[in-house]
């Protein structure tokens, strides 16, 4: 395990109070793991706008299968992205709704465009993307 560093931070007592209240919210036990995340996070921002590097990320879509033509639709564009694209997860969420779970690994610009790919097909009602880092 990494060796661990102090630092003292200085902040106004209103943003402290606020940032406590919060943390209380997220059920954090301490005031170290909750600003932790907030550094991983920011990195994980960060990694995402360095395009040379890869991350990870999931897309969760939800859409009509009774849609003509959308199932094809959907599965050539994953196969056109079929580098990126690590594994995926079909529910049968009710008689006419789906849900799929793609797992995927590779640079932001050519995930934001699966994304945006995926969503822009009509019948396809959310595609939320999940992005997180490849290289912790
Ligand atoms: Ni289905």
């Amino acid at each position: 395990m990494a060796k661990l560093v102090r630092f003292g931070v200085s902040l106004d007592e209103q943003l402290l109070k606020r940032f406590d209240k919060r943390i209380q919210r997220k059920r954090y036990t301490n005031r170290s793991e909750a600003i932790r995340d907030l550094i991983r996070q920011e990195l994980v921002m960060e990694q995402w706008q360095q395009d040379g590097q890869s991350v990870a990320a999931a897309i969760t879509m939800v859409y009509d299968h009774h849609q003509r033509g959308l199932v094809g639709d959907l599965m050539e564009i994953q196969h056109d992205y079929h580098d990126l694209i690590l594994s995926s997860q079909h529910i049968h969420l009710d008689h006419n709704h789906c849900l799929e779970v793609i797992v995927t690994k590779g640079s932001p610009s050519r995930l934001e465009e699966l994304h945006s790919r995926l969503q822009a097909q009509r019948g396809v009602f959310h595609v939320g993307l999940s992005i997180t880092t490849a290289n912790p």
